[in-house]
């Protein structure tokens, strides 16, 4: 039978489709949505690779086992009452000393026990984490730029942008600060988050066990491109750290051939300079990732694209297609120039 809405249209979809259907249907999403991210191999901070974030894996299980416990037994109970509401009762029933008792036991010593076990386990795990396993020998300071990392190395020349190289097997020391809004760096395999505060260096160290990457994100929205602003742990064995860092401390090589040369005039001619630096030449800028090793970088635009020298060419004319609002702009070149541009950038190895 058809039904009929009060002006006599036929099918109207009757209340239940058009409330409740999509409504289990969104909440079947979110939960299918929810397994398929359990699923996907995501950097998750249950999989820790290294102590610090290991040393919270432990609390976040505590808290998730207490909870679900509690919540049980709540459930539970407020199920029974309700069933027994349902059953012939005396309007007013002098409360038994033995309910005083319950509610004595489940709404205060149950828990300030579960919240003193808490702070506890807490002030163990804060206590971790002040304490590298042993002295760092590395120090690094991660900067967080709307919406790209800056990554220094002081006491050497070398500067990266959104990677992060580390020796593999121990603590570095990581001074994270913010040069315009707050940032959040979260790599979370490695460590637990911490924010960047423009004005503030705060002092965390990170360890991964094993080489490998790690890759982080920004986890205080700080604007338009905010989700586009990821970052990769690079962790090397030690010999092969060091000789990453000395090659990164070395200034760019001068261009060897006229296109390479004029590429290079068109960086110096075209604003290019006035926010990027490539060491060896007169560009200085310091509000742009550092250029002069780019190539041998993993990804462009802060993990945004994989490197290689098409999307390098295709960043350059207009980043805006990738990040749009990024904080640089696109410049008009004519054909013969953008490509001796590109041809020198992608010398930059
Ligand atoms: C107004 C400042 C500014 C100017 C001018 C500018 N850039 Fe940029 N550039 C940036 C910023 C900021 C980023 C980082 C964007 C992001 O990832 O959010 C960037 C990123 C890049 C990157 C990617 C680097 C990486 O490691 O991710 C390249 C390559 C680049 N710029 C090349 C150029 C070239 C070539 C020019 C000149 C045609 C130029 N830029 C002009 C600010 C600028
Ligand atoms: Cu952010």
């Amino acid at each position: 039978m058809s039904r009929r809405d009060t002006r006599g249209n036929r099918n109207v979809p009757s209340p239940r489709h058009s409330t409740s259907r999509p409504f289990l249907r969104a909440a079947g999403l979110i939960a299918v949505l929810a397994l398929l991210a359990g699923c996907e191999n995501s950097p998750s901070s249950l999989t820790p690779k290294g102590p610090g974030a290991a040393s919270v894996t432990p609390l976040w299980w505590f808290m998730l086992i207490t909870a679900t416990l509690v919540a049980v037994i709540v459930f539970s109970l407020l199920g029974m009452a309700l069933l027994r509401s349902r059953q012939e009762q005396p309007a007013e029933r002098p409360m038994k000393m033995d309910s005083q008792r319950f509610i004595l036991l489940c709404g205060a010593v149950v828990p300030a026990v579960i919240l003193v076990t808490l702070i506890f386990l807490m002030l163990g795990v804060m206590a971790d984490l002040d304490n590298p396993p042993e002295e760092p020998n590395t120090v690094i300071e991660v900067t967080g730029w709307m919406w790209w990392w800056e990554v220094r190395y002081p006491g050497t020349d070398a500067v990266t942008a959104n990677e992060i190289h580390i020796p593999a097997g121990e603590p570095v020391e990581l001074r994270v600060t913010a040069a315009d809004v707050i940032h959040g760096f979260w790599v979370p395999e490695l460590h637990p988050q911490i924010n960047m505060t423009p004005g503030i260096i705060d002092t965390i160290w990170i360890q991964a066990d094993e080489p490998g990457i790690y890759r982080g994100q920004c986890t205080e929205f700080c604007g338009l491109q905010h989700t586009f602003m990821a970052l990769l742990v690079i962790a090397q064995e030690p010999d092969e750290f060091d000789a990453w860092l000395a090659a990164q401390a070395e200034p760019a090589p001068e261009p060897s051939d006229p296109v390479l040369q004029r590429g290079q005039q068109a960086f110096l001619d075209n604003q290019c300079l006035f926010c990027h630096a490539i060491r060896g030449t007169s560009a200085v800028g310091e509000v742009g990732p550092d250029l002069t090793h780019v190539m041998s970088r993993e990804t462009l635009g802060a993990a945004t694209l994989d490197n290689s020298v098409g999307n390098l060419a295709a960043w350059t004319a207009n980043p805006h297609e990738f990040k749009p609002g990024v904080k640089m702009p696109a410049v008009n070149f004519e054909s013969e120039e953008f490509a001796a541009l590109i041809a020198y950038l992608a010398t930059l190895e």
